[in-house]
């Protein structure tokens, strides 16, 4: 490709609505560009790279014998009103009418379309297992389209989804895909981590994220320090490590005492002079049941997913100021446990272990010191409730764990028979009885690993694309276009290195060198071959590599190799 043919609109100006480094860089290097909020157009460039990661994908999956298909993205309002989730999901699903005032939906995620297929299709264990897979359009009404092809509201997604007779056969299936995702994010030459994660709404029980590290991420991971331990989970699921109890300490009588004004935990160790340690932090959530007190240490952040799993509920929201002083009797920041009626109290397990607490004791301006569970209060369930920090002990080695930013590019779920079931989706087993398919979902966010891929991999003067997925693998600068020995040159390369089956663009544009050098860095190619008026008569090429800015000059006759081994470094 010539640079004067091709169609790469780059911009001088950082544009001012891009928030992050990726939707800036996609826009200035003219990779993208905004159709409307949440849709973007791909430019050339940005098609190049999409097709590469694609083509990974596409390998990966195969290899583990996954097939492709591709469903619509119209989907009938009837399959989502079978399986329940046409209410569940209110604006975030894009949703139309044909001229006959039929419903349909925009596919958020195809679950519904590719079960009822398949329940139409499959009816004997002999037809199990099944992998099935697609690379298409997703569309989701997001409230705030933001970060531009980090979280967009037209994306490409892969998703796989499979269908085994049983559990076993889904863990294999399961395993499968985390060996492919493994192998897919290595090939585009990410740093990843697969995390342990909370399945969540979409219910069913093991998942995975796969996670590009990079710190502008949104996702919080915490990893084993020993490399030898592979723990590593989203913050949100991380679990605490099972604390032996300290030393004990005699219980000394309660004391009820005035603290004005003190409310947060920090008011109140100022006030009292005592440890965030010594405190239980006493926070009351409603249910769509009930109304529930959570009690962790004052120094510990609560974990509403975690309640939210502890207690089967489908909704948790801190309780307003009418239902704490309905519930304890006393303004907001003097709840406590004692005495605490018509309300189910949760406990972290690190509560067991504090002898004579702090807390509030359901007042106006008052605390109560030296209070002791069993002795002073009860509570009916201690779990893990809580927020996990870094340098907290491993759950399960007890190394320290450390923490770093991620971008999730995938994810992998075990759903069981959650949606079989409703949409009914069954096959009779080699006793010919009836059994629900038991099926797993595994997506990767395409658009997004680009945008990751960047988010991991740029420096000031632009992208530095790792070699796998970059748009060329090398653009060739001659340094003057006016000068026919150069020219001549730069279109030898160009030739030579085409033929070997390499991705090269001719910047042929009659630019000045520095021009052109400073596009070749902000696009980002692995590698610049520059043709000079010294190095053509030698019929020599200064190779760069971006992303060390390691210089060297070949000679022409040894290029291709040099450049061969070059890419396989990157
Ligand atoms: C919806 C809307 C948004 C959604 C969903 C449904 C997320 C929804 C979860 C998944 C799970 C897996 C297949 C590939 C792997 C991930 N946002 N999810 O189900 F209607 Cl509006 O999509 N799907």
């Amino acid at each position: 490709m010539r640079a004067t043919e091709f169609f790469a609109p780059t911009l001088r100006e950082m544009p001012a609505e891009a928030e992050v480094v990726s939707h800036q860089l996609l826009l200035r290097a003219g990779f993208i560009r905004r159709t409307a909020a949440g849709v973007y157009t791909h430019l050339p460039l940005a098609q190049r790279v999409l097709k590469k990661i694609k083509q990974i994908i596409r390998e990966e999956m195969d290899r583990q014998g996954g097939q492709e298909i591709l469903m619509p993205i119209i989907q009938p309002a009837e399959l989502w009103q079978e399986s329940g989730r046409w209410d569940v999901y209110g604006p975030e699903l894009f949703r139309l009418k044909d001229r006959h005032e039929r419903s349909f939906a925009l596919g958020p995620t195809h679950e519904e379309i590719v079960t009822s297929l398949v329940r139409g299709e499959v009816n004997s264990y002999k037809q199990l297992p099944l992998m099935l897979y697609q690379i298409q359009n997703k569309y989701r009404d997001e409230r705030r389209p933001r970060f531009g092809l980090m979280r967009g509201r037209e994306f490409i997604m892969k998703d796989l989804y499979s269908f085994d007779r049983d559990e076993e056969g889904l863990h294999v299936s399961y395993m499968k895909m985390h060996e492919a995702y493994n192998r897919i994010f290595q090939r585009c030459g990410l740093i990843f981590r697969p995390v342990e994660a909370d399945s969540g709404a979409i219910g069913g029980s093991d998942t995975h994220e796969f996670m590009v590290l990079a710190d502008s991420g949104e996702a919080s991971v915490l990893y084993c320090r020993d490399t030898k331990c592979d723990y590593a989970s989203n913050v949100e699921k991380a679990a605490q490590a099972v604390r032996e109890p300290g030393e004990k300490e005699d219980l000394k009588p309660i004391i009820e005492k005035e603290t004005p004004g003190c409310r947060t935990v920090e008011e109140v160790t100022r006030f009292l002079g005592i440890p965030p340690q010594k405190i239980i932090k006493t926070l009351l959530y409603e249910t769509e049941k009930e109304v529930v007190a959570a009690l962790v240490r004052g120094d510990r952040e609560i974990n509403e997913i975690k309640l939210l799993n502890t207690l089967g509920c489908l909704r948790l929201e801190l309780a307003g100021a009418n239902t704490v002083l309905r519930v304890t009797g006393a303004p907001v920041g003097f709840a406590g446990p004692v005495g605490l009626k018509n309300c189910k109290i949760v406990a972290d397990p690190e509560v067991v272990l504090i002898a004579n607490a702090v807390t509030g004791a359901n007042k106006n301006d008052s605390h109560l010191l030296n209070v002791n569970m069993q002795r002073d209060y009860h509570v009916q369930t201690v779990s893990d409730i809580r927020m996990v920090q870094a340098g907290e002990p491993c759950p399960r080695c007890g190394s320290p764990l450390l923490e770093a930013k991620g971008i999730e590019v995938g994810q992998i779920f075990k759903l069981g028979d959650k949606y079989s079931k409703v949409l009914g989706a069954n096959y009779l087993d080699e006793n010919g009885r009836s059994q629900p398919i038991i099926m797993g979902c595994y997506g990767i966010g395409v658009t997004r690993t680009m945008a990751a891929a960047i988010e991991q991999n740029h420096d000031n003067d632009g992208i530095i694309w790792p070699a796998a997925i970059a748009p060329f693998d090398a653009v060739i600068i001659p340094v003057s276009t006016k000068d026919e020995a150069q020219v001549n040159l730069a279109g030898e390369i160009y030739d030579s290195l085409s033929a070997a089956g390499f991705d090269v663009l001719l910047d042929d544009r009659p630019e000045r060198a520095g021009v052109k050098f400073k596009d070749a860095d902000l696009i980002g190619y692995p590698l610049r071959l520059t043709v000079g008026s010294r190095t053509a008569a030698e019929k020599k090429v200064e190779v760069r590599v971006r992303k060390t800015g390691e210089v060297t000059v070949t000679a022409f006759n040894d290029l291709e190799k040099r450049v061969r081994e070059l890419l396989a470094l990157i």
